[in-house]
C-alpha cells in the first residue's frame, strides 16, 4: 500500500507539506504536464517553457535523491490532458499491475481557487482517500490574513506588514523597527541617471532538457503570445539560488534607490527577478529575505534598499496572497468603475506611438517579465484611465508574465490597478498623468507625443485621459480625502481647457475602440 503525492507545477520543492512523511520505499511522486493547466489561459510561450523545464529538472533532482517519480510529459502518447485524469489513470494502472496499491493521494493546497475547488471534488470521485495539506510556500499561516482582517473596515498592506515584521523579527531592533521607521519609501523615488550602467541580469544557457521543452512549446503552443528566443531563466533550484546571490551582491544596494525607475531599452533594472522562482517553489520567501537581512547586518546594503525589498515579500506578497483567499470568489467579478472597453490590440503587438506602452509591451513579449512600476504605472495606469474591462485586463496579465498565477495576479490587477474592488486594497486609484511617467523614466524623450502638452494632436494621451478619468468618476471620488486636493485643483481649472481634454479623450478612446493606431 502506498501514497501518491501529486506535486503541482508551482510546488517544486522538497519542503512541500505534501512530502512530509514520504516513504521512499513505497510512496511515489506524480508530476504531469497537462493540457488543462497549460491552456486554461493561453500562457506566454516562455512561461510554459520555463515551468515545464523547471518541472522536468525537479523530477530529475527527486530521482537522484531516491524518490520514486512518475513524470508525464506533454507529448507522451498516453497523456490524459488533466491532472485528475492522470491521477485516476495512475491509481488504476497500479491496481491492474497487481503491485503496490495506492491507498492515499496527497496534494498541497493549490494556490489558485479554480484548481482548489476542483481538487476538493476528487474525494467523491476516486476510490482512495484524498488529503489536501497546507500550502506552506508562504511565511504566514493560511488563516493569518483572516485573523487580521476580520472586523476591519480597511485592509491596508502597511499595517499587515508591520504585524509581519513584529512576528518574524525581520529588521527589528527589539520591539522597534530598525532605524526607527517602518518604511523608507520616500528615499526610493529616483530616476536612473543618464549613462548609468545597470548590471546584466544573471543568465543561463538552455541545457538539453530546456532545449527539448523549447521545441515542444514551438510545436504545441505556437499560437500563444510571446517570444521563445533568448531563453535564459534559471530552471533548477541551484541556478535560482545563483540569481538570488548575484542580486544580493550586485543589485540590492541600489534596489531601493531605483525601485520605481524606468529606462528606455532597459528591462531588468535593479530588481531581483526572483518572482518566477518564488512562485513555483524553487525559492522560499524566508531564504530570500534572510539573504537581504544578512547583507544589511554585514553592512553590504543600506536600510532603504533592504527594507524596500523585504517589504515587497513580507508585506506585499504575503498580503496579496491573504487578500486573494479572503475575497475570493467575489474578487473575480468586481468592477466598481463599471469599465467595459475592450483591450486594445497593441497590448499584444506593441504597435503604438506611445513609447512607454510600446516599450513595456515589447519587453513583456520578449521576456514574460516587466518590473512592478511598468505593470502598475504604465500598462495598468493606461488600463485604468481608458476604462478597460477588468476581465480582459486580468486575462492579459495572467497570460503574459512568467510569474503570473491567479492568487497574485488578480488582486494586483483588479484591486490595485483597476480599483475594481472600490477601495478594499487601495485608498485611492493609482491614476497618473504623463508627468509621473516622465518623472520616473526617460521614455518621454523618445516619444512621438509631447508630455508637456495637455491637449491637441501632439499631447501625451495620458494627460487628457487622466483628467477625463477624474471628470468621469467625480461623483465616486470627490469625497475621498486623498483626492480632495486634486478635485480642488480641477475646480479652479479653465472649464474650456477641461472640455478640450474631454473631447481629446473621446476622440482618442474611439480610435482605441476601432483599433486604429494611437
Ligand atoms: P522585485 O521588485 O525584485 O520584488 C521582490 C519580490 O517581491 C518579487 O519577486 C515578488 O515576489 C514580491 N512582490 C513585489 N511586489 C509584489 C506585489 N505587488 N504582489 C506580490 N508580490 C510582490 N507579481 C507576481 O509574482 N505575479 C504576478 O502575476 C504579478 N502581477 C502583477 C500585476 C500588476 C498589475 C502589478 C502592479 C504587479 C504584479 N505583480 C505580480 C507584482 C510585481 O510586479 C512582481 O512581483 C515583480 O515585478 C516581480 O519582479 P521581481 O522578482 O524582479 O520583483
Ligand atoms: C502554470 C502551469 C502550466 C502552464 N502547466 C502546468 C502543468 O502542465 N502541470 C501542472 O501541474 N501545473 C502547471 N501549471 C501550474 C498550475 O497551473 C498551478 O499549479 C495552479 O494554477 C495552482 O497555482
Ligand atoms: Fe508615455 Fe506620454 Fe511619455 Fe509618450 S509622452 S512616453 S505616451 S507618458
Amino acid at each position: 500500500m502506498s501514497t501518491l503525492v501529486l506535486l503541482l507545477g508551482d510546488q517544486l520543492s522538497t519542503s512541500m507539506s505534501s512530502l512530509e512523511g514520504f516513504d521512499k520505499t513505497s510512496d511515489i511522486v506524480l508530476l504531469a504536464e497537462v493540457r488543462e493547466e497549460a491552456t486554461y489561459v493561453k500562457h506566454h510561450k516562455k512561461k510554459i517553457a520555463f515551468l515545464f523545464s523547471a518541472m522536468r529538472h525537479f523530477a530529475e533532482e527527486l530521482r537522484s535523491n531516491e524518490y520514486q517519480v512518475k513524470y508525464v510529459k506533454y507529448d507522451d502518447s498516453d497523456n490524459k490532458g488533466s491532472l485528475y485524469a492522470e491521477v485516476e489513470a495512475f491509481i488504476n494502472s497500479k491496481k491492474k499491475e497487481g503491485g503496490q496499491v495506492i491507498k492515499r493521494v496527497v496534494v498541497a493546497h493549490p494556490a489558485e481557487y479554480r484548481l482548489a475547488e476542483e481538487i476538493k471534488t476528487w474525494q467523491t470521485k476516486l476510490s482512495v482517500e484524498v488529503d489536501i495539506t497546507e500550502d506552506n510556500r508562504f511565511v504566514a499561516e493560511p488563516d493569518a490574513f483572516k485573523k487580521w482582517a476580520d472586523g476591519r473596515k480597511q485592509f491596508r498592506m502597511e499595517y499587515f506588514y508591520r504585524e509581519m515584521r513584529k512576528s518574524t523579527g525581520y529588521l527589528m531592533d527589539d520591539k522597534q523597527p530598525e532605524k526607527g521607521k517602518w518604511n523608507f519609501d520616500s528615499d526610493n523615488r529616483n530616476k536612473l541617471p543618464k549613462d548609468h550602467k545597470v548590471p546584466e541580469p544573471t543568465k543561463f544557457s538552455p541545457d538539453d532538457i530546456t532545449n527539448e521543452v523549447i521545441s515542444l512549446v514551438k510545436e504545441h503552443f505556437d499560437d500563444h503570445f510571446g517570444d521563445l528566443s533568448d531563453f535564459h531563466y534559471a530552471t533548477t533550484r541551484k541556478q535560482a539560488l545563483k540569481v538570488l546571490d548575484e542580486f544580493i551582491e550586485q543589485r540590492l544596494p541600489l534596489f531601493g534607490t531605483y525601485q520605481d525607475a524606468m529606462t528606455q531599452d532597459e528591462a531588468w533594472m535593479y530588481h531581483s527577478h526572483v518572482s518566477f522562482y518564488l512562485n513555483c517553489g524553487l525559492l522560499m520567501p524566508h531564504e530570500v529575505m534572510k539573504a537581504a537581512q544578512d547583507a544589511y547586518d554585514n553592512g553590504d546594503a543600506p536600510i532603504n534598499s533592504v527594507e524596500g525589498f523585504i517589504r515587497q515579500i513580507l508585506g506585499w506578497r504575503e498580503y496579496i496572497r491573504g487578500f486573494y483567499w479572503y475575497f475570493m470568489p467575489g474578487l473575480k467579478n468586481d468592477n466598481y468603475l463599471e469599465a467595459k472597453r475592450a483591450l486594445p490590440k497593441f497590448f499584444w503587438t506593441a504597435n503604438t506611438q506611445m513609447n512607454c506602452l510600446s516599450q513595456c509591451v515589447s519587453q513583456t513579449k520578449e521576456n514574460a517579465y516587466t518590473h512592478h512600476i511598468q505593470r502598475l504605472m504604465v500598462l495598468g495606469n493606461f488600463a485604468l484611465l481608458a476604462g478597460l474591462d477588468p476581465e480582459q485586463v486580468n486575462e492579459w496579465y495572467l497570460i503574459v508574465y512568467a510569474d503570473a498565477y491567479e492568487w497574485v495576479e488578480l488582486p494586483n490587477v483588479s484591486s490595485m490597478v483597476l480599483f475594481a474592488d472600490g477601495g478594499q486594497l487601495a485608498s485611492k486609484p493609482y491614476a497618473a498623468s504623463g508627468a509621473y511617467i516622465n518623472k520616473m523614466s526617460n521614455y518621454c524623450s523618445h516619444c512621438h507625443y509631447s508630455v508637456k502638452e495637455k491637449t491637441g494632436p501632439q499631447a501625451c494621451p495620458f494627460n487628457y485621459l487622466y483628467w477625463d478619468f477624474l471628470i468621469r468618476h467625480q461623483s465616486r471620488f470627490e469625497k475621498n480625502p486623498r483626492m480632495a486636493m486634486i478635485y480642488r485643483t480641477m475646480s479652479k481649472m479653465d472649464p474650456e481647457k477641461l472640455s478640450h481634454m474631454k473631447e481629446d479623450a473621446n476622440v482618442f478612446l474611439l480610435k482605441v475602440e476601432n483599433n486604429e493606431e494611437v
